[in-house]
């Protein structure tokens, strides 16, 4: 079970973060609702918020997820592959040291967005993509050997339809991950039950399994109807502004 999430509320700033996706601008006033929205919804899944005020000089330092690993055993301080969010660690940083004694940090020339990784039980999928780099993904894996966790690396730099692994993979439970059609056959998931998305339904691959639930972006009935059927109760949330700045559901919050 989770018990806390750290938050970050979207700055002013925010439509002028990094994007590679031409949707439009996102709204400011809808993105502070889904935003409250997606804090509401984490509060429902038994969650207590340590929420953190925007900050303008970084405007996609919403997405707090790429700024550190938080596991069970301690915590990751990444290096952003974008230069322009680097500076989020500093900030974020004396919150995860108020909550971990244990906390690494990922070094330079190493990059490492946090989204590019995806914890399933005592095994962590690292991505190797145009934001984590090689040396990156190998310090990161050091380190969770050390705490006592397995790691697979996955180069992702060959897939231009996602940004982070998590774009295209949520681990669930148990062994069972939520896949985009690109990412099926990658070695490292044999052995697991993999619900494969398919094309339109892509963006939804960005759930979060929290607390016997499951967050999903709204709009994307076929895989909310799949997840169901296995007996997964699912709470959907309207992502639009946060995936015209490339962001989703895991990207909004580190939880422990
Ligand atoms: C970026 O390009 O860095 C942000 N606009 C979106 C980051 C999304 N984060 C994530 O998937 N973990």
């Amino acid at each position: 079970m989770f018990t806390k999430a750290i938050v970050k509320e979207p700055c002013a700033s925010f439509a002028s973060g990094l994007t590679t996706i031409d949707l439009g601008n996102p709204d400011q006033e809808i993105v502070l609702r889904q935003h409250q929205a997606y804090r509401e919804a984490l509060e429902s899944c038994g969650f207590e918020l340590v929420r953190l005020p925007p900050d303008d000089k970084y405007p996609d330092s919403t997405f707090v997820e790429d700024t550190a690993l938080l596991t069970a055993r301690g915590a990751v301080l990444t290096r952003p592959g974008a230069a322009s969010r680097r500076g989020e660690v500093e900030s974020i940083a004396p919150t995860v040291r108020k909550y971990f004694r244990q906390v690494y940090s990922i070094e330079e020339p190493g990059t490492v967005d946090a989204g590019d990784v995806c914890e399933a039980g005592a095994h962590f999928f690292i991505g190797v993509s145009h934001r984590t780099n090689e040396h990156g993904a190998r310090q990161l894996a050091g380190w969770l050997d050390s705490l006592g966790y397995g790691s697979s690396l996955i180069d992702i730099r060959g897939l231009s339809n996602i940004l982070h692994l998590k774009t295209g993979i949520a681990y669930l439970s148990g062994k069972r991950l939520v896949v985009i059609e690109a990412l099926r056959n990658v070695p490292a998931f044999s052995g697991y039950d993999l619900i494969c998305l398919n094309s339109t339904e892509e963006y939804a691959a960005n759930c979060l399994s929290v607390n016997g639930r499951i967050l999903i972006a709204s709009g994307f009935p076929g895989v909310k109807r799949e997840l169901e059927l296995l007996g997964y109760p699912t709470i959907s949330l309207d992502m639009s502004e946060f995936q015209k700045m490339d962001g989703g559901l895991s990207c909004l919050s580190l939880r422990f």
